[in-house]
């Protein structure tokens, strides 16, 4: 075969093959094959040896020129391979962005916690500070320190759960206002919210519970009045139930606090008409209030002649009741999601 066919031919079946590479590794070991130095190329450089010396110069430039031309072609099969492997790669991993997301599911405060925070925020920018106490409390500050010695007939009021002779189930946030007191040993003016869960040996029903939540107020300086306490529960029934909704005060009787008043809102469901909801009266009993007895005040250490205040205690648990709607205050506690969700 003559020289210039065989260079014809090399190239020719470089190119048929070429054309069949699908793979990277077929196209390395074709390009080996080929080009490498058992190729034949070096096949066709050798062969010159056969021609005359005035031949030689010219095949040389053309199997030179035919390499190269090869060459050429492997290297657009290689930009080829490699936009595939990239377009291979893009649809790989392609992102349908159209596709409905997954729903990611996440908590919220819970009700109780959330009225409470809105009582804190206005209570503390009205110059309140938040403090707590335990739930497990001494027999002396829940009752004794709040004008309730032993054999205070009052004490049936508020039916405790003992742990011993002198611990018990907090039944009401009144303690820390004892324990705040007593811890302020200069006997500065006190003006505090206590927010906190307690216990009493009620049965359940619609609007009661054995465990429930209360919010205590506490202000002791040199003017406090009965007409600053009317107001500030005023401001805090508006703040949560709207201009609407009424409230009314009734004489009550704590120990603690003289005069005493029981502070009811208009029920939500009958708007006062009567329902069973508001057990046919048309209110709802929110909180218990009145001007701090004297005696509370001289057991902390606070000098009546020159201190007085108020105090109030309200239950979170019925102002969530009022505020939404809800029919049962278990509810509140048996923590379906469904019920929960509706707060978020
Ligand atoms: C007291 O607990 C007093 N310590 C409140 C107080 C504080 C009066 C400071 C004066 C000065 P009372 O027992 O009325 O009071 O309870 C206060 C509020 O707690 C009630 O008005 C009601 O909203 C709520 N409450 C009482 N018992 C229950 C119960 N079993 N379940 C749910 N909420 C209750």
């Amino acid at each position: 075969m003559q020289l210039n066919q065989r260079i014809e031919q090399v190239k020719m079946d470089a190119k048929e093959r070429l054309n069949h590479v699908k793979t990277l590794q077929e196209f390395q070991e074709l390009k080996a094959d080929v080009l490498g130095k058992k190729g034949p190329f070096t096949e066709l450089l050798s062969s010159m040896k056969d021609l005359s010396a005035q031949e030689r110069p010219a095949f040389g430039q053309v199997i030179n020129q035919s390499k190269a031309e090869v060459l050429a072609w492997f290297e657009d099969k290689s930009q080829q391979l490699e936009q595939q492997l990239v377009n291979e790669a893009l649809q790989k991993e392609a992102i349908d962005v159209t596709l409905p997301g997954k729903t990611i599911r996440y908590g919220s405060r819970h009700l109780i916690r959330q009225i409470i925070e809105e009582v804190e925020d206005l209570f503390i920018g009205m110059g309140y500070e938040v403090k707590e106490g335990p739930e497990v409390e001494i027999d002396h500050y829940n009752f004794e320190m709040l004008n309730l010695p032993k054999s205070h007939p009052a004490r049936d009021m508020q039916d405790s759960f003992y742990i011993t002779e002198e611990l018990l189930l907090r039944t009401h946030t009144s303690p820390v206002q004892v324990r705040t007191m007593l811890e302020n040993t200069l006997q500065q003016p006190v003006r505090i919210i206590c927010p906190g869960k307690v216990y009493r040996r009620d049965d359940d029903d619609q609007t009661h519970s054995h465990q429930f939540t209360q919010i205590e107020g506490l202000v002791v300086d040199s003017t406090a009045t009965f007409s600053d306490l009317k107001g500030t529960l005023l401001v805090l029934a508006k703040q949560l139930f709207g201009e609407e909704r009424q409230i009314r005060l009734r004489p009550s009787y704590f120990p603690f606090t003289e005069p005493s008043v029981e502070v009811d809102v208009s029920c939500y469901k009958c708007g006062g008409m009567g329902c069973s909801m508001c057990k046919q009266t048309g209110w709802i009993e929110i909180l218990g209030a009145g001007m701090v007895n004297n005696n509370v005040l001289a057991a902390a250490g606070y000098d009546p002649q020159k201190f007085q205040g108020f105090a109030f205690g309200v239950g979170v648990e019925r102002l969530a009741i009022l505020k939404y709607g809800i029919d049962d205050i278990r509810n509140l506690y048996t923590n379906d999601l469904r019920f929960n969700r509706q707060f978020k």
